[in-house]
């Protein structure tokens, strides 16, 4: 088992550098600790040890070299020896990472055989969307539903900036589509505050909050969407930078440059605590690593059309019987006809894309 190098290590067997065993075996690092891995900077972890109990602490520490070029990622449980205390310049050293329960991965566009996890035991993925400045794309809604499908998780699609433009064209669209949505907007603000950070709305940040309590919810958009001022708005003491968008292009100034996870306290006590990752935003998100049936899986209200095509058929606008042609032709109703043509695009669009770079 890769994870339990340390144990399963033989150190008394002769090497190539000599056949003189080595003296002593190492530790099994009992007295280990776990910690959750917030934050990753340059061969440093930052590690919350016991959250919630009476002796939490924040911890730096290095991995150990038992642990090769195995990856720990933000969202990582693992195991710290050493100085764990978390006085200030201390450094513990990870020496196991636990089995993940789930892991997000992307890859630069549709055919890049490189693939790089994102993070690591999320439980759902918010796919931050704002709904002007900058203007929604569906393709990075489909693409983070997808990858979320891939990895197991809950999607929530969390619409802000609803003081911008009406959410109710999405929200009529990925409702069908089953996805759960919420909408954030903007405080009215008030004349003495002067934080940096633009207050939103408590009531709509109190339904967003409902939904990552208990969970570890990873925020994933374009940049300037809005993430860290969400993220700001259920962890205060988050403090997190925000960056206004660019009036010339409309696109954000990739404020954030990297991923941390910030603890979400119960408020009530039938509540379980939970961690929110804000993440540096985002040009493109690459499927490469996804396997077509799971592509067109994510698709939930396409299932049944698809069910009874032809068999091979590649739901591309190219093949012939294709039931989704059949069910575009199916309906009088305009809104309805427009939402199911922006459906079949998505996925036609999400199934070509996979033999040429993404968009
Ligand atoms: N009008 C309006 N502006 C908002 C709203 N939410 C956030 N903003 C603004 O949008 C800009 C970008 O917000 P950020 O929170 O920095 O966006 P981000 O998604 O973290 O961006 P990156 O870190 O670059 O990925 C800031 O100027 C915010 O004040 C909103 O509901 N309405
Ligand atoms: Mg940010």
């Amino acid at each position: 088992m890769r994870f339990d190098l340390d144990e399963d290590r033989d150190f008394g067997r002769p090497t190539k550098f000599g056949s003189r065993p080595r003296s002593k075996k190492r530790p099994a690092h009992e007295s280990a600790e776990p910690g959750f891995v917030t934050a990753v900077d340059r061969g440093r972890y930052t590690l919350m040890l016991d959250e919630g109990g009476a002796n939490e602490r924040v911890v730096v520490a290095m991995k150990a070299r038992e642990l090769g070029r195995e990856r720990v990622v933000v969202g990582d449980i693992v195991d710290v020896v050493g100085d764990t205390s978390g006085a200030p310049d201390t450094l513990a050293r990870i020496v196991r990472i636990t089995p993940r329960k789930s892991v997000l991965r992307r890859t630069a566009d549709d055919v890049d055989p490189y693939e790089r996890i994102v993070v690591a035991n999320a439980d759902q993925l918010v796919i931050v969307t704002a709904l002007a400045d900058p203007p929604p794309r569906t393709g990075m809604i489909d693409r983070a539903v997808v990858a979320a499908y891939d990895a197991g998780l809950d999607v929530l699609l969390c619409l802000t900036k609803a003081d911008l433009d009406s959410p109710d064209d999405l929200i009529a669209l990925y409702q069908s589509a089953g996805v759960q949505i919420v909408v954030t907007r903007p405080a009215v603000r008030a004349a003495e505050d002067e934080s940096d950070s633009l207050a939103l709305d408590p009531s709509s940040v109190e339904e967003v909050r409902e939904h990552l309590i208990g969970r570890i919810s990873v925020l994933l958009g374009h940049s300037g969407v809005g993430k860290s001022t969400l993220v700001n708005a259920l962890v205060p003491e988050a403090k997190r930078v925000t960056g206004a968008v660019n009036d010339v292009t409309g696109r954000g100034r990739h404020t954030s440059t990297s991923l941390v996870a910030l603890p979400l306290y119960p408020e009530k006590p039938t509540e379980k605590p939970g961690w929110i990752i804000d993440t540096p935003g985002i040009r493109s998100l690459g499927l490469a690593h996804v396997e077509t049936e799971h592509v067109v899986a994510a698709f939930d209200d396409l299932d049944a059309m698809i069910a009874a095509c032809p068999r091979g058929c590649t739901h591309l606008d190219s093949a012939p019987d294709c039931e989704l042609d059949e069910w575009l032709a199916h309906t009088t109703d305009p809104d309805e006809r427009a939402q199911r043509s922006a459906r079949v695009a998505s996925l036609r669009r999400l199934l070509a894309s996979r033999s040429a770079p993404a968009s």
